[in-house]
């Protein structure tokens, strides 16, 4: 039979039942470093072994006898069950249990790495290190681990054990050390806790900053990003609606995939705070009266108090500056976009054309944004339009009002956050312009797969995966990349390469096929077909179809069709699928997501009518001004409506997904000239509950960010790396004889030497050395134990001398 008897480690057994709980730190010695992955094994009796229950769970048992190809396993609660040796996989002596890097770990297989992480879990050690990676088990309750006690500790390192502080710590010195700025990279699923960890990791830089710099300010700022820019999601209560880069004064904001169909934070405490009678002119109502608060029919989240809430806001906008006036704006900006919600039509032809009917809701309106009523009932129910020299008004049917209102709504909306981020950038600026080199926290929205997904998740899960690549670009591609060049010796490890999903959404066939000019049908209305060209171009979901084809299909140039082409186009992808009606599965890194393309198209456009940007810019109030001029500048051509003008090229800058897909690249551009932290959160169970741990989905998420293959790597590879020169230059004055050769290579042998790192644990490349995990540490350490000695040594002496 092909039973494989692993070497054990070097512990007797009945040492190992007896050896008393080695928490909280394990460290097991470099010999013990032998791993085997998954493979089975009958060894010896008595052995730990991992058996897979028909649940799909790993329960811990321990081997009683071997019998050719079968073997009796005791089980916890005195089961005893007769199995075949090859459903059996290797546990690790509890000598080994809790271990705080998984890379210590004997074997290295997935229930090991689970039952690890749980037992750490279990006594509130929320973090572990897989290599170079720093594991977040969300706790979903308060643990004793943050505060001044331990950033103290952490600073001094007293304490070692991993933790979010230890890699702010890391990237600090390493910024300094190598003059290279850094960041930190913080990545998982909703709700799994990037904001949290992100958070964790400034209150670090602030404290160092003593809190008075830039990072102190940025954290007093958070309340209002969180209040504007996150929402509840059946995912997480605090859900990040925007990509938050923080410490480099650059937030990016995802503001026009956020619908505000779901609850949007702010807007409750607005409304529940009845004690600030600044807002008696807004003339709020009770939330269920709001039609778009009505429609997620969730009025309140557990555990937030809306007066403490809106407290907090109001101080950080002071904080940020913003003065109570323009605060007062902000808040009538909010009051309107729930009152626009409200606005009704009425019918006032046969041919479906509507008005809006003038009650409280419109009143309403026109009042906080300070414009004329008649304006606003135009606005609303009629768009100009530009036939060669003349213009036109058409009326609107509800539908076409209906979603004019709604966009008004979002853009209002949009327009707000977007200054409010202005605003804070413009703060932090303040007199600090800062120079030298920084570090980037990243926390961005968790990839997501709902019941029902649409853009939003399209655009989330599209970012998600960009940042997946960066991740194994950086731990696996360019590390063995690198080694092959400098010529080491190296065995290639393979690992999951997203590329072909992200071709899904970025490849872009060339040659273009160019938009066509627009067709006017006889009554004057304009193709839509360009929006859906558009939609597809954006994604990189082009379409070179015959664009007669469309002229064709056209008026149902719609979801459906745009869904049909996908399927037509993309079938060769193996990250896609067709499925019926308009939606079709990608295969994701992190799970496959079935995305309904209804209102797609409609949300990618997400633009405003030139008739609504006029009617802001005629307000008398500050703030729809300043939205107007600046959606103007962005382009001074709408696309949506007759007043669009041929010529692709502008008209896609606009559209959502292109401007996403922008920022985006953006984005990853700074992160590719930082050196990466990595922090990856994990969702223990999907009911936000304290202590239930899953291990059917810890599993799924340890796999798709490919957690044990970034320890298997870094146990057998050099993480980290400095050339010759650099070497020689900042260790060559701790060599106590000199060198024959000044030249930097031998210096560096010379200093390997002298510090006895064994064969094993470098490797010299054609211009760099190569060391495995904690050898730099070492040498660190003398270097400054050296230097301080020499500090005090002349201090002394000049004492002295006084
Ligand atoms: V999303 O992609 O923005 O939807 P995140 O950002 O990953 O998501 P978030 O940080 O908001 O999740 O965490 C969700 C909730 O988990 C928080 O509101 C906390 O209640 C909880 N959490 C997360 N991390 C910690 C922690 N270190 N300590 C205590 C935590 N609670
Ligand atoms: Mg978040």
């Amino acid at each position: 039979n092909n039973i494989v008897v692993e070497d054990r480690p070097s512990v007797g057994d009945e040492d190992l039942d007896s050896a008393a709980s080695p928490l909280p730190s394990v460290s097991a010695s470099h010999t013990d470093r032998r791993w085997s992955d998954t493979t089975s094994y009958a060894g010896k009796k008595k052995l730990r072994s991992w058996f897979q229950l028909p649940n799909g769970n790993w329960e811990l048992g321990k081997i009683l006898s071997i019998s050719g190809t079968e073997s009796v396993i005791s089980l916890p609660e005195g089961k005893v069950l007769k199995v075949k040796s090859e459903n059996l996989v290797s546990a690790n002596p509890d000598i080994l249990d809790g271990v705080d890097d998984l890379m210590q770990l004997s074997y290295l297989n997935e229930p090991s790495v689970l039952y690890n992480l749980h037992y750490r879990y279990k006594q509130d050690m929320i973090y572990t290190k897989a290599g170079p990676v720093l594991v977040a088990i969300n706790p979903f309750k308060k643990v004793a681990l943050y505060g001044n006690y331990y950033i103290e500790a952490y600073k001094s390192k007293s304490i070692e054990s991993p933790h979010v502080y230890a890699i702010t710590d890391t990237a600090i010195r390493e910024m300094i050390r190598d003059e290279v700025n850094q960041s930190i990279i913080i990545s998982g699923e909703s709700g799994a806790g990037k904001t949290e960890t992100a958070k964790i990791a400034m209150q670090y830089l602030a404290a160092l900053g003593g809190g008075s710099g830039i990072e102190y300010e940025i954290l007093k700022t958070n309340p209002i990003l969180e209040a504007f820019g996150n929402a509840k999601t059946s995912r997480n209560d605090n859900s990040s609606r925007f990509m938050n880069h923080a410490y480099e004064q650059c937030f990016l904001k995802m503001n026009h995939v956020v619908s505000i169909l779901i609850v949007l934070h702010l807007f409750f405490p607005l409304i529940m705070d009845s004690g600030i009678h600044k807002l008696e002119k807004l003339n709020l109502m009770s939330a269920k009266e709001y039609k778009y608060l009505r429609q997620s029919s969730c009025y309140s989240i557990n555990g937030v108090d809306d007066a403490e809430q809106f407290r907090i806001v109001v101080e950080a906008l002071d904080i940020v500056h913003v003065s109570k006036e323009d605060q007062e704006s902000v808040f009538a900006m909010l009051a309107a976009v729930l009152w626009l919600g409200n606005v009704s039509f009425t019918v006032i032809d046969n041919e479906n054309h509507v008005e809006p009917v003038a009650d409280e809701g419109l009143i309403t309106v026109a009042k906080l944004i300070g414009c004329d009523i008649g304006e606003l009932k135009l606005a609303l129910s009629t768009r100009k339009m530009r036939v060669g020299n003349d213009t036109i008004v058409q009326n609107l049917t509800l539908s076409q009002a209906t979603d004019t209102r709604d966009a008004l709504a979002k853009s209002i909306y949009a327009c707000l956050f977007e200054w409010l981020v202005e605003q804070i950038n413009k703060s932090l600026a303040v007199g600090k312009r800062r120079t030298g080199r920084s570090i980037s926290i990243l926390d961005i929205y968790g990839f997501e797969s709902f019941d029902r997904n649409s853009f939003e998740q399209f655009c989330i899960n599209y970012a998600n995966e960009r940042l997946q690549q960066h991740f194994n670009r950086h731990l696996f591609k360019l590390e063995q990349e690198e080694y092959i060049q400098d010529g080491i010796d190296w065995a290639k490890v393979d690992f999951e390469d997203n590329k072909d999903c992200l071709n899904l959404f970025e490849k872009v066939p060339s040659p273009l096929t160019q938009l066509r000019v627009f067709v006017l049908t006889t009554k004057g209305v304009l193709l839509c077909y360009i929006f859906y060209l558009v939609v597809c171009h954006a994604f990189g979901i082009f379409i070179q179809a015959d664009l007669t084809d469309e002229e064709s299909t056209f008026p149902n140039g719609t979801d459906l069709t745009f869904a049909n082409k996908l399927k037509q186009h993309l079938n060769s992808n193996p990250c896609f699928r067709g499925e019926r009606d308009k939606s079709f599965t990608v295969s994701h890194y992190a799970g496959e997501v079935i995305y309904d393309t209804t209102g797609f198209l409609e949300k990618n456009r997400d633009l405003l009518h030139l008739d609504s940007i006029e009617l802001l810019s005629s307000c008398s109030c500050h703030l729809p001004q300043i939205f107007a001029s600046n959606m103007l500048s962005q382009s001074n051509k709408p696309v949506v409506g007759p007043l669009y003008k041929a010529g692709g090229a502008d008209s896609q800058k606009l559209s959502v997904a292109t401007k996403f897909k922008g920022q985006l690249f953006q984005l990853m551009q700074r992160l590719e000239s930082t050196t990466p932290h990595f922090i990856r959160c994990i969702k223990p169970n999907n009911f936000q509950s304290p202590g239930l741990y899953e291990q059917g989905l810890v599993l799924q998420q340890l796999r798709c960010c490919g957690v044990l293959e970034v320890v298997r790597i870094s146990r057998s590879g050099f993480p980290t790396r400095m050339s010759h020169q650099k070497f020689a230059r900042r260790y060559g004055f701790l060599l106590l004889e000199s060198v024959a050769s000044q030249d930097p290579l031998s210096v560096s042998v010379a200093i390997l030497h002298q510090f006895n790192i064994l064969p094993e644990m470098y490797q010299v490349g054609y211009t760099k050395l190569f060391f495995r995990t904690g050898q730099i540490g070492m040498l660190e350490d003398t270097r400054n134990r050296t230097l301080h000695g020499i500090l005090r040594v002349q201090s002394c002496f000049r004492g002295h001398q006084a």
